[in-house]
């Protein structure tokens, strides 16, 4: 590749190799819908710059084994219909490696570690705004087929809208069109802000979770999936599903979320229970001159990463479909 894009963790790790690195890091951009404060779209290139501010151990241990490949940032230019397609064909393009003919030197690489050489690819799709996750749970739908995925969601908002100021795929309808149109399994965390029209569409279709008051005044670390739950889960981190006296960097800010150490027992929670094939972190829009949040987006990334590796090992009959 000509282009040398920003690298995760790049003070700490060179780029992988592109077709053994299992964590494939895809930058996303893309900033359209957003309905009250912007910035989200600079997301992206904040998270890779604050990680280089991250130790290699994660505090168990060192994802960074496994490979990281940072890939140049998707090209978010042009308007939805023409960056949906872009977004769904680079994250099937990572679920796709090994690519035949990619050579290294003229050599051939063998694996390195066991994770290498037995599961597919993670992609980590660093938002961007959360309706991006529609598009990318579609080239996770193309690969391993709609009936085996579940997706996790924390966030403050149920984005369960049929439509947000018009738009379908507005950031406020992405659980809404996962759910409703690829027929994909839900499971929400933290939320704590709903519509009328939302509220019924979680009764009707009995959406389980649990949400941001239950979470925050019983300090639960733990979540239960539904034994029905799909094998395969991919998570999608918004930012704002945190609390924002951790995460102010957010459009959409709601008081009452989720701490840092339950977000993480929640989801080593979800690691225990199901294989994660994926997840993204969306919706963090810088604030000039305030690191932390920044910086909270990188380690969650990493810590995320580590959390996944650790688990997949632990549970070799979680074999790839
Ligand atoms: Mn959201």
């Amino acid at each position: 590749m000509s282009h040398q894009p920003k690298l995760f963790l790049g003070s700490e790790f060179d780029q992988g190799k592109e077709d053994f690195s299992l964590f494939h890091i895809l930058p996303v951009p893309y900033e359209e819908s957003v309905s009250y404060g912007g910035g989200t779209s600079r997301g992206p290139a904040a998270i890779l710059d604050a990680s280089d501010q991250l130790e290699a151990y994660d505090g168990t241990g060192f994802p960074g084994e496994e490979g990281f490949y940072t890939h140049a940032p998707v090209d978010c230019q042009g308007g939805q219909p023409l960056v949906f397609p872009r977004i769904t064909e680079a994250v099937q393009r990572i679920l796709s490696y090994p690519h035949p003919g990619l050579k290294y030197g003229g050599k051939k690489h063998t694996p390195e570690t066991p994770l290498q050489s037995i599961f597919r690819k993670i992609p980590i799709v660093l938002g961007g705004e959360h309706s991006i996750t529609f598009p990318v749970i579609q080239a996770f739908a193309n690969v391993f087929g709609a009936q085996n995925i579940g997706v996790v969601q924390f966030d403050a908002h149920a984005d369960l809208h049929e439509a947000y100021d018009g738009n379908p795929y507005s950031h406020a309808s992405v659980m809404y069109r996962i759910n409703q149109d690829l027929n994909i399994p839900i499971y929400q965390l933290g939320i704590r802000a709903l519509g009328p029209d939302e509220i019924f569409y979680r009764t009707t279709h009995g959406i389980p979770g649990i949400d941001g008051p239950e979470l925050g005044m019983n300090n639960i670390t733990e979540c239960r999936l539904p034994e029905d739950f799909p094998p395969l889960v991919f998570i999608t981190f918004d930012v704002d599903g945190l609390d924002p006296a951790i995460m102010p960097s957010t459009g959409t800010p709601v008081p009452g979320g989720i701490g840092w150490y339950q977000a993480l027992g929640l989801l080593n929670s979800v690691a225990k229970q199901r294989r994660i094939i994926g997840f993204d972190v969306v919706e963090l829009a810088p604030i000039a001159n305030l690191h932390a949040p920044d910086y909270l987006a990188a380690e969650l990334t990493h810590k995320l990463m580590g959390i996944i590796a650790r688990s997949t090992l632990s549970n070799p009959d979680w074999s790839t479909p």
